[in-house]
């Protein structure tokens, strides 16, 4: 990799886990009125995977979607001022965190109800194969979502279709408190997902390098023939399931060593690879510093913004 393409993810890597962390900070003055799903250690699958996606290509998520968010946009401005509630906001405060969407940077939904974007990316991928044209969509759910009959049917109606749809589990081994193992009657994620005609492939998903060959892959592999990929990448849930906080005293699962920690640290770990691309410790001070100054200055404007009028709750209402 060269080193300017990977100071680049760097710098998305740091924008994510500073603005995550600067809620952490933020968060107990309860003024960000809406739940927050963290994603520290899990920030290098939406990185790594977004950075393959052709130009166009349209990403679905779940609530715990941050990376993804500003990933695809950038937008720490608007990323507060939605967790902040605020009109300038991408939902105009009404989405929050769990609800951020920006279809005009290809982010077409999140959702706090596990499951549900997986057969709208499935439909949007119809809408493509009908329309004849070949654009990527990209799905990312939790493990946890393969446990419900709608990622099944999605899956074999893409896969009965041959939709250029990209399904990408974040696997945490997780589901609020419940292992996987207490939770499933398959032996294997991948080997499940094996039974079907679909391109498939998976690694651990804190070593970005690794995400970006294999999602090359499996894109190479659509573009030459159209089918649904299925990505699976493991993390480590740093935190709880919900809010700002460790865990780990709770008792169901244990603090992992400061070796697993460093390993399993998307961040960490790509500082060590943009060290040994040729990249000084000055070139990724200088990002961790424009960053930094990107966050302050968003949480500074969200908390000085106005919130919207009482009669937009009468907009954007669909259901
Ligand atoms: C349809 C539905 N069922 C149950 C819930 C309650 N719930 C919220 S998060 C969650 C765990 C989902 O785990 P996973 O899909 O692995 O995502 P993770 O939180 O680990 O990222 C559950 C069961 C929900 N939001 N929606
Ligand atoms: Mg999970």
């Amino acid at each position: 990799m060269k080193k300017e393409e990977a100071l680049s993810l760097y710098r998305k890597l740091v924008l994510i886990r500073q603005a995550e962390e600067k809620i952490r900070q933020e968060y107990l003055k309860d003024e960000m009125k809406t739940p927050v799903h963290l994603g520290i250690g899990a920030e290098g699958i939406s990185v790594g995977v977004c950075h393959c996606l052709p130009a166009g290509s349209r990403t679905f998520g779940t609530y715990r979607n941050h990376a993804l968010y500003l990933t695809v946009t950038g937008d720490v401005d608007g990323f507060f001022a939605e967790l902040y509630g605020k009109l300038l906001g991408p939902g105009k405060g009404k989405a929050g965190s769990m609800h951020l969407s920006a279809p005009e940077c290809g982010l077409m939904a999140t959702s706090a109800v596990v499951g549900t974007t997986i057969p709208v990316a499935v439909g949007a991928a119809l809408a493509e194969a009908y329309k004849g044209t070949s654009g990527t969509v990209v799905v990312f759910f939790g493990d946890g979502a393969m446990e419900e009959g709608v990622f099944w049917e999605s899956l074999n109606f893409a896969c009965l279709k041959h939709l250029r749809v990209l399904f990408v589990c974040e696997d945490n081994g997780l589901a609020i408190h419940a292992h996987a193992g207490g939770r499933r009657g398959f032996r294997s994620i991948l080997e499940a997902v094996a039974a079907f005609d679909c391109y498939h492939a998976g690694g651990d998903g804190s070593d970005v390098p690794a995400v970006i060959r294999c999602t090359r892959r499996v894109l190479h592999r659509m573009s030459e023939q159209p089918k649904p990929a299925f990505l699976h990448f493991s993390y480590l849930r740093f935190l709880e399931h919900v809010g700002p906080k460790e865990d780990f005293d709770v008792g169901y699962r244990r603090r992992p060593s400061r070796e697993e920690s460093a390993r399993l640290d998307p961040v960490l770990r790509f500082e060590k690879e943009l060290l040994r691309i040729g990249c000084t410790l000055d070139d990724l001070e200088a990002v961790r510093t424009a960053v930094k100054e990107q966050v302050r200055h968003g949480v500074e404007a969200a908390q000085n913004a106005p919130f919207a009028s009482p009669m937009e709750l009468y907009t954007d209402v669909l259901a």
